[in-house]
């Protein structure tokens, strides 16, 4: 008999960063990362388990796909089935609920549904900690999108070790926003798995990233408990400049970003300025995401669409929903 789950994970963007794998089999981390869950982004996925499929089938936004994705999808099933002792393969139905061409695809909201799902329809009776753990193993962010609002990924030692945990903000999430940035990528794109290994392994800066992280996280812990956003900001736009600083040490070296990344972030500090603090982190590529309190948003959106357009600026609340069954 058939047995299927489906579930809602929404995607999350780290205010300090996870950069770089000591274990990239087991996607254990080189050090803990904290972030925020998004309201308006969100992947919906469906699977289902079938002694008689010979094979496991992946249709992402209603269309069957056998890629490299696909191939990465089934050795995570693999390790599913391994886990889970069946031997029966799946039918993966994946929607990812992201702004048309907006390039915010997100392999955490993906890997957090597909794990939840899985343990729905495995019946597994996972934990939301267990569930942090399985998704970890498809995509290391995607540990943080079991959960909602601040999410700290505690970078462990070992499978059992390495897990995401949400942090009490006493509902602060909901005067909070971000804003995206969506800004055209014409340079080749070095995906966020290639460019944190090479970092790692070669990079001058890496060290002085790793020196700073524990810092970071806990004077963001610090800031969260006050709700001390101007204090939360600075330290967060730092942390995200440092990751991307390492990029720049790397042998050869690299960089996500482009003009229009420069240009965001100095419509941020000219924001700033007139009053409407604001702050700015990117991820492997030249988007910007500037974290606001709702009560400056609309200011923020205005001067960054009097420079990039209506179309390329999306908003999103913070949600405190975490994973979801909802079927
Ligand atoms: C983060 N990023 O903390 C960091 C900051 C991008 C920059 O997690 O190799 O897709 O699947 O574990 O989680 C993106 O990397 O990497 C990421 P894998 P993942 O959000």
């Amino acid at each position: 008999m058939a047995k299927s789950g489906k579930a809602r994970a929404h995607t999350n963007i780290a205010l300090i960063k996870y950069w770089g794998k000591a274990d990239e089999q087991l996607i254990l981390p080189m050090n803990n990362s904290l972030s925020v869950s998004l309201e308006r982004f969100y992947t919906e996925t469906k699977v289902t388990f079938d002694e008689t499929y010979t094979e496991d089938k992946l249709v992402l936004n209603g269309v069957e796909v056998d890629d490299k994705e696909s191939a990465k999808i089934r050795k995570y099933m693999d390790m599913v089935r391994d886990k889970s002792n069946t031997s029966m393969f799946a039918y993966i139905e994946s929607d990812n609920y992201v702004p048309t061409a907006a390039g915010l695809a997100s392999s955490a909201s993906a890997y957090a549904a597909l794990a939840a799902a899985c343990n729905e329809a495995l019946q597994l009776n996972y934990s939301k900690r267990e569930l942090s753990k399985l998704a970890r193993r498809g995509s290391g962010s995607a540990s943080r999108s079991i959960f909602g609002g601040f999410v700290e990924w505690e970078k462990g030692h070992d499978d059992d070790s390495s897990y995401s945990f949400p942090i009490d903000a006493d509902n602060w999430e909901d005067d909070l926003a971000m804003i995206f940035v969506v800004i055209n990528n014409k340079s080749k794109k070095v995906s966020s798995r290639a460019g944190m290994s090479l970092t790692r392994e070669t990079s001058r800066f890496y060290q002085y990233w790793l020196d700073y992280v524990d810092e970071d996280i806990a004077n963001v812990k610090t800031a969260i408990a006050h709700k001390d956003f101007v204090g939360m900001g600075e330290i967060i736009e730092a942390n995200g400049l440092r990751m991307h600083a390492t990029n720049l040490g790397a042998q050869p070296p690299f960089s996500y970003l482009v003009a229009d990344s420069y240009q965001a972030m100095e419509i941020v500090h000219q924001c700033r300025e007139a009053g409407h603090p604001c702050y700015f982190t990117m991820d492997a590529g030249p988007n910007v995401k500037i974290l606001v309190e709702q009560r400056h948003k609309q200011y923020v959106i205005e001067q960054l669409e009097s420079y990039f357009g209506h179309d390329k600026i999306i908003a999103s609340d913070i949600t405190r929903s975490g994973v979801e069954i909802i079927e």
